[in-house]
């Protein structure tokens, strides 16, 4: 086959975030962009001297994955790759299913075509995950030299045949997006007990947000479980997701989490664009993903995959503790790390811990090294199932035993990025141990530098974490998953034993702690009479 180079300069803003790297569509269908970063990333893998036999190429289906896939695939032959497996031929597959397939057949890595929460279209964004051979995202040392290569790259390595023959390379092997995802949650889960959930007349209700959960979801809810097909809502995946938003919270999953509280049904959940977050309902009662990662620790012996117990447990630093008073519970070990999933995995290598998740709507475990919304959703109806109870007396019994902690995760959404920067910066450098701000004392101020435990590998500036001498504490960090402006991001909680206000509305029992990081972090002062883009 011929092989030729392709001379090319290099582009300023290829550097990966916090999930791979993720620009506006428009850019990345700039000529060059996606070769230059596909390149770069082979480069890196190459200089290290790592295999890259076997590839893997997935995508969340969103637009114009499919029409790169052809230019990918001859990359990757024209580098040295010497078998490409694409998942599903529309390229549509849940980010928790290709990490699967990388594992399952032993690819040295892979690509996952996806911006995965961030809106789609010609007017959205597009991303690219790139993944190692443990089916988990670059780590930070990895991501760092890619950066590097691509402001130095010249030129990238492709095949000179059409498209349509790259697309039928007998390299280029297509698998079935569904099917190993499927029975891989089967093998984990009693499926018999969550459908005899069903079977007793329990209603549910999925929201797939037009993206790449759809077809799954009703493999496994509707074929395997017996769940009704109508229960699974917006399940067919579009390239532009229909123009939603495609991220479970309460404020872009606002149809479901609405319908859920006016007790639309027993069970409710929702999956982001690329099916690796998950949000959980009950009949009239949010579940916050910190509390849930503690119900999921609570409960893990309900679980097939789980009966021999864990080995330990991570959140992200900015999660809630919730998690931790359970671990004490169980006596294992909790492990706490900078935001993204990334940093999970060399923990999960080294069988550290076995159940992880973060505040932003995701958990995972060991079986892959991503996070993994239908994972979160099945692990759910299975303690359903197990227990009788409701979701509401799930997470009300764990409050009435532990304690509750109040938290909530806030965000100013594309901000002005130069303002939002100095907000950081002068919260790093100022002192304020022992000062009064909003009728609280700051115990503690510091900067949350990370050294993973595992490989050593240092992160530093991972956020800002304060304690005030009450025992709140509040953790400011910039979003590393935006595309426009910058996205400041608060997260506060506040521990409560008195049952007795266990029912008070989270906003209102952190109404004082809302002001107090108004007043240290400067926000109005900043930015005048703005209102949180988006609150958990
Ligand atoms: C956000 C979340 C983070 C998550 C990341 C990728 O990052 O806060 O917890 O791991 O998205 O999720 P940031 O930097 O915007 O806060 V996904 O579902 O977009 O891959
Ligand atoms: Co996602």
């Amino acid at each position: 086959m011929n092989i030729k180079e392709v001379a090319t300069k290099p582009f300023d803003n290829q550097k990966p975030g916090t999930g791979g790297l993720r620009q506006r569509t428009k850019i990345f269908m700039e000529p060059n962009f996606l070769e230059n970063f596909i390149q770069a990333s082979l480069n890196v893998r190459i200089a290290s001297g790592d295999k890259i036999d076997t590839w893997v190429v997935g995508g969340d289906g969103r637009y114009p994955g499919i029409e790169f896939l052809p230019k990918i695939i001859k990359m990757l032959i024209a580098n040295g790759v010497k078998k490409v497996l694409v998942v599903g031929r529309e390229l549509v597959a849940p980010t928790p299913a290709i990490s699967n397939v990388i594992r399952k057949y032993k690819a040295d890595g892979g690509f996952i075509l996806s911006a995965s929460h961030n809106p789609a279209g010609i007017n959205g964004d597009f991303g690219v995950k790139v993944e190692m051979s443990n089916g988990g995202q670059a780590p930070e040392a990895v991501t760092n030299a890619i950066y590097e290569d691509t402001k130095k790259i010249a030129f990238y390595k492709t095949l000179d045949i059409s498209d349509d023959e790259a697309l039928n390379l007998a390299e280029v092997e297509y698998l079935d997006p569904i099917k190993d995802y499927a029975d891989l949650m089967q093998s984990m889960f009693d499926f018999d007990a969550i459908k005899g959930w069903f079977d007793a007349g329990n209603t549910f209700r999925f929201d797939a947000m037009n993206a790449s959960t759809g077809p799954v979801a009703v493999e496994i809810f509707v074929n395997r479980l017996g769940a009704k097909r109508e229960w699974i809502i917006n399940d067919k995946p579009l390239p532009d997701f229909g123009g939603v938003h495609p991220e479970p919270n309460p404020t872009y999953a606002k149809s479901i989490y609405d319908f859920m509280m006016e007790g639309g049904a027993d069970f409710g959940c929702a999956c982001d664009g690329d099916g690796d977050r998950n949000m959980i309902l009950g009949r009239g009662f949010y579940v916050k993903p910190s509390d849930s990662l503690a119900i999921l620790t609570k409960y893990h012996k309900l679980i097939p995959y789980y009966r021999d117990g864990l080995t330990g447990v991570a959140r992200s630093i900015p999660t809630s503790s919730a998690v931790d008073l359970i671990a004490k519970d169980l006596g294992i070990d909790v492990y706490t790390t900078p935001t993204g999933w990334k940093f999970f995995a060399s923990l999960l290598d080294a069988n550290k811990i076995n159940l992880c998740g973060e505040e932003s709507f995701g958990q995972g475990g060991n079986y892959i090294r991503e996070k993994d919304g239908i994972f979160a959703i099945l692990f759910w109806l299975n303690i359903l199932s197990k227990t009788g109870k409701t979701v509401r007396e799930i997470v009300e019994e764990m409050w009435n035993e532990n304690g509750r902690y109040f938290y909530s995760q806030y965000s100013y959404e594309g901000v002005d990025k130069p303002k939002a920067e100095a907000i950081i910066e002068r919260m790093k450098a100022v002192d304020i141990d022992g000062g009064n701000f909003a009728g609280f004392t700051i115990k503690k101020k510091e900067v949350f530098n990370y050294v993973d435990p595992v490989s050593g590998e240092e992160s530093k500036n991972q956020g800002i974490q304060i304690f005030t001498t009450d025992g709140t504490r509040i953790f400011a960090r910039l979003s590393g998953t935006g595309t426009v402006g910058a996205t400041i991001r608060f997260y506060i909680e506040k521990f409560e034993k008195d049952k007795s206000k266990f029912n008070v509305p989270v906003m209102d029992y952190l109404a004082d702690v809302y002001k107090l990081v108004d007043e240290i972090f400067e926000i109005s002062k900043n930015f005048g009479d703005i209102k949180p883009s988006a609150i958990n």
